[in-house]
């Protein structure tokens, strides 16, 4: 073997090596996506999806016996309001709670209104559904703080769908009401049975 041959066959060796280093890089490459992949997509659970119908008054979980989820997993509730009044969909600490918080909204409505001479039930109970609005718009975000994450409620006019995403991030029994006052008050919806639970477990 000459000494250019010699060095041709060199220079052929090497650039096969380079090509499996390549190779090799490649499959790595290919390999880390797919391991990054399923750490972060796979891993990320899929969604549980329920569907809601409100009506006078309650809730019905129309796809399942009951809402269940896991703690970290997006909860999806597709929510439908087949009645004829306004229904809405809040997430609560407890029932009894909710029942304190819009009989405060409605004492402090109907003092509003006899200083006002308002006398129409229908603008008492507007008013009476505005304040507790208010109230529970800063309660709920410190009540689900580090506990809940997204939408937390809802309104929805009869006929109106609304789509909710929430992931809860500690396990444990979740409650909701509705807590609108059209066709019960002076009690809210909830008085009525327009409540439910949301069970959380430990992922
Ligand atoms: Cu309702």
């Amino acid at each position: 073997m000459d000494k250019s041959r010699r060095i041709n066959t060199v220079r052929g060796m090497s650039q096969a090596a380079g090509a499996s280093v390549i190779a090799l890089a490649l499959v790595l490459l290919a390999l880390g996506i797919f391991y990054a992949y399923n750490t972060v997509f796979l891993k990320a659970q899929p969604a549980d999806m329920y569907e809601l119908e409100l009506s006078e008054y309650q809730f019905r979980v129309v796809n399942a016996p009951a809402v269940v989820t896991t703690v970290g997993k997006p909860l999806i509730l597709k929510l439908t309001n087949v009645g004829t009044v306004k229904h809405e969909f809040m997430l609560v600490k407890n029932v009894e709670m909710s029942r304190q918080m819009i009989q405060m909204a409605i004492e402090e409505a109907l003092q509003i209104a006899k200083e006002k001479n308002i006398t129409d039930e229908a603008e008492i109970i507007e008013l009476a559904q505005e304040i507790h609005d208010e109230q529970m718009h800063e309660m709920l975000e410190k009540i689900f703080e580090g506990v809940a994450e997204g939408e937390l409620k809802a309104s929805l006019t009869p006929g109106s769908e609304q789509v909710l995403q929430v992931t809860f991030l500690k396990p444990g029994i979740y409650t909701y009401v509705c807590v609108q006052l059209e066709g019960t008050y002076p009690e809210a919806h909830l008085e009525k049975g327009m409540f439910g639970f949301i069970i959380v477990t430990e992922g």
